[in-house]
């Protein structure tokens, strides 16, 4: 056998949540197309049916289903039908996620915990769903979704900086309560990548010129460019696979460069 075979994930089943789209729906055919079984979950089944019908263009037999993540029992409930249908989850990625970009003392507190409760809530309520199981099963690869703002601030993201700082230690406790169990839980740190969700920040001006912040973006990145999701598909198979077994508690920042460089002079 082959060193490649060590980034194989044939024979393995991955959960990736908030999939039917955007960078999930990318690391969840990255797996797809590394041997796994997808499994993934949306909140409504307009969502789950679009990207069941997504997985099915690419060639993929996914498994979706409606769950919101910030539900406990709703994602306890999940757990147990999917190891019923499909099996034991091998691979989680606590991939969905919100955001509301308000400036602070205008944000409500209801805002406020909303942001927390799907972007770091969620990742302990799911995480501690499919732990015991991997457990039992000897092994377990749970990869959180965290960002630029795991590390640095921005006027108007406080909730969301606060959950995916939250989230970088997180993940980081799960490596230290359960890296024994031969479970390794790294995080993903995406730069700036064009999704639905920062679709507001690159919108061309009523001019035709750049959205100022898109401008800014690529200021600030020394690739001088957004990321893609497909930029995602390589790290994310990486710490999912046998060949990242003895990295853990390990944020992996796939952002062009932004957190190395102070930003092009203007
Ligand atoms: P996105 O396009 O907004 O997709 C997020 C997905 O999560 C959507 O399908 C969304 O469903 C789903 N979701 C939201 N709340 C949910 C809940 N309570 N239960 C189940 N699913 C839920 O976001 P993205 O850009 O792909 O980002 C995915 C992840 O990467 C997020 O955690 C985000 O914070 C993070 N990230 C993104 C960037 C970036 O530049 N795009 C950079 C760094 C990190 P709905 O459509 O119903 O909302
Ligand atoms: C924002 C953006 C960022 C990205 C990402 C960067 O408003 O600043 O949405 O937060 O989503 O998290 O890593």
């Amino acid at each position: 056998m082959g060193f490649e075979q060590n980034f194989s994930l044939k024979g393995k089943i991955a959960w990736v949540t908030g999939a039917s789209y955007g960078i999930g729906f990318a690391i969840a055919n990255a797996y797809a197309q590394s041997g796994a079984t997808i499994v993934f979950n949306d909140i409504n089944q307009e969502l789950v049916d679009k990207g069941v019908k997504a997985y099915a263009e690419a060639g993929i037999k996914a498994h979706g289903y409606v769950c919101d993540v910030t539900d406990e029992a709703a994602v306890n409930a999940l757990v147990a039908k999917i190891e019923k249908e499909v099996g034991v989850i091998d691979i989680l990625v606590n991939n969905a996620g919100i955001i509301r970009r308000i400036p602070m003392t205008e944000m409500s507190a209801a805002e406020f915990r909303k942001v927390v409760d799907v972007d770091l809530n969620a990742p302990f309520i799911v995480s501690k769903a499919v732990i015991p199981s991997m457990i039992k099963k000897g092994h377990g690869k749970i990869i959180n979704i965290c960002s630029m703002m795991s590390e640095l601030g921005r006027e108007t993201v406080s909730a969301y900086a606060a959950a995916k700082g939250g989230l970088k230690m997180l993940t980081r406790n799960i490596c230290s309560e359960y890296g024994k169990y031969n479970i390794q839980c790294n995080g993903i740190g995406p730069g700036y990548i064009a999704t639905p969700q920062t679709a507001p920040l690159r919108e061309r001006q009523p001019d035709g010129s750049r959205h100022p912040f898109d401008s800014f973006i690529i200021a600030k990145t020394p690739a001088e460019r957004w990321g893609e999701t497909s930029d995602l598909m390589g790290p994310a198979v990486f710490l999912a696979s046998d060949a990242s077994n003895f990295v853990n508690g390990h944020i992996l920042y796939v952002d062009g460069g932004i957190l190395a460089y102070i930003g092009k002079q203007p």
